[in-house]
């Protein structure tokens, strides 16, 4: 893109936004200082390294077969520095616990430790990286419907064990990167036709989850995530969102809102101001549900939008986790990554620059048709103008550029796999 396009674009807009109150470079600032969490799980469909052609189990599915899936820990790790190097800002990224350093040998769920995750904290590091962390329940031997509300108690002992030692990961991590490291805990424990045992399961799942955190520790931002339905689990989820919220609430822990979790016509954007009325943090994982909880990479659609404006306008920025959780197996899995990142970013941008002082004078004044005609203009206003300058002074590509790299990387790198 050419230098004087964007520049020239950004002055307009930023004449325009000051008509309005809107501080353009301020905007820019503060979309900088925003790190999202990116999912280290779209590089290779869920796979881990435990065994990589095993089958992905617990109600989620990776469907699709596009070439060049990362088969290994430095083919993982390449493809997410290069779609980092296209995305704008400094990020994070979320591992799941099969995601160890195991050196080729088998290391099981409840032997994890912060040793096998040594060599992803240095690499981290020296990529100005911080590390989420996640429990992994599913694709296992010992998965089946249950796992921490199983009645069996070798069964559940063994994934308290595990998730136990992924708090310890997730502290070593936090401690050492300077920044908590959220530590989210999703659990498929549910059942594919009614249960006569709802009570039964939940209060299993109540006391492995005290056991878990018995512990404290000062580096760990402890988040549960709740889920609707599952692919084989449609009648009963255990961890219901109730379930999780009323838990949460009472012992002090964050609730993860997957935007691919409710029902469908529930806005996820209307519970973020509730929740944080209640607990100290939220955590987000934005993806795209279509018609299902399918994990589409996200895109700029009413419903990011809407959580984005909401954190802006709730001023919950500072107090919200943004993570992204997709995982599509159909397309250049590298530039998947990089719609997913810069849609989230490109959402949060246009909350940034909303008139919201402007908005809520009309509100205050009860000129409710005033406030939603800016409301409606505010959707062509020249956001992106100040997005490609963001970009530009960022050192990524511009606009539609970056396909060109993508292309580039898969031509030389992910083709030959
Ligand atoms: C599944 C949950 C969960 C997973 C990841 C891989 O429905 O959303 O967050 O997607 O842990
Ligand atoms: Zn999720």
């Amino acid at each position: 893109m050419k230098r004087e396009i964007v520049e020239s674009a950004y002055e307009a807009a930023r004449e325009r936004y000051a008509s309005l109150g809107v501080d353009v470079r301020a905007a820019m600032e503060r979309l900088r200082g925003i790190s999202l969490s990116m999912p280290c799980w779209q590089a290779d469909d869920v796979s881990g390294f435990e065994n990589p052609d095993g089958e992905l189990s617990g109600g989620i599915q990776a469907t699709g077969n596009y070439p060049g899936r990362a088969r290994n820990i430095g083919e993982l790790r390449s493809d997410i520095e290069k779609a980092l190097s296209l995305v704008p800002g400094h990020h994070r990224l979320g591992l799941h616990a099969i995601y160890g350093d195991f050196g080729g040998r088998r290391v099981e769920r409840d032997e994890v430790g912060p040793e096998h995750f040594e060599s992803w904290i240095e690499w981290a590091e020296r990529n100005s990286l911080k590390l989420d962390f996640n429990s992994t329940s599913f694709s296992h031997p010992k998965s089946g419907w249950l796992s921490l509300a199983n009645p069996d108690d070798g069964i559940r002992n063994f994934w308290i064990e595990h998730t136990v030692r992924c708090r310890a990961i997730a502290e070593e991590m936090g401690r050492r990167q300077g920044s908590p490291c959220a530590m989210n805990l999703w659990i498929h424990d549910g059942s594919k036709d009614s249960t006569v045992n709802r009570m039964r399961y939940r209060e299993l799942l109540r006391d492995s989850l005290d056991r878990i955190y018995a512990k404290e520790y000062g580096n760990v931002a402890d988040c549960i995530e709740a889920k609707l339905f599952g692919l084989g689990a449609e009648s009963y989820t255990v961890g219901s969102y109730d379930f999780y919220l009323a838990y949460c609430v009472s012992r002090g822990k964050t609730v993860t809102l997957d935007t691919g979790h409710f029902h469908p016509t529930e806005s996820i954007a209307d519970k973020i101001s509730s929740l944080l009325l209640f607990m100290p943090e939220v955590m987000l994982h934005i993806s795209r549900p279509v018609r299902w909880d399918s994990d589409h990479v996200p895109t700029m659609n009413d419903d990011t939008l809407e959580i984005a404006r909401e954190l802006v306008r709730c001023g919950a920025l500072e107090r919200v986790h943004i993570a992204l959780d997709y995982f599509d197996a159909s397309i250049n899995r590298v530039g998947a990554y990089v719609v997913g990142m810069r849609t989230v970013q490109k959402c949060l941008m246009q909350a940034l620059l909303e008139p919201v002082e402007q908005l809520r004078r009309y509100e205050q004044e009860g000129a409710w048709f005033e406030r939603l005609a800016l409301l409606e203009e505010c959707k062509s206003l020249p956001w992106s103008a100040v997005w490609d300058m963001f970009c530009m002074l960022n050192d990524v590509p511009v606009g539609e550029d970056y396909i060109n790299e993508v292309q580039r990387y898969e031509r030389e790198v992910t083709s030959k796999r």
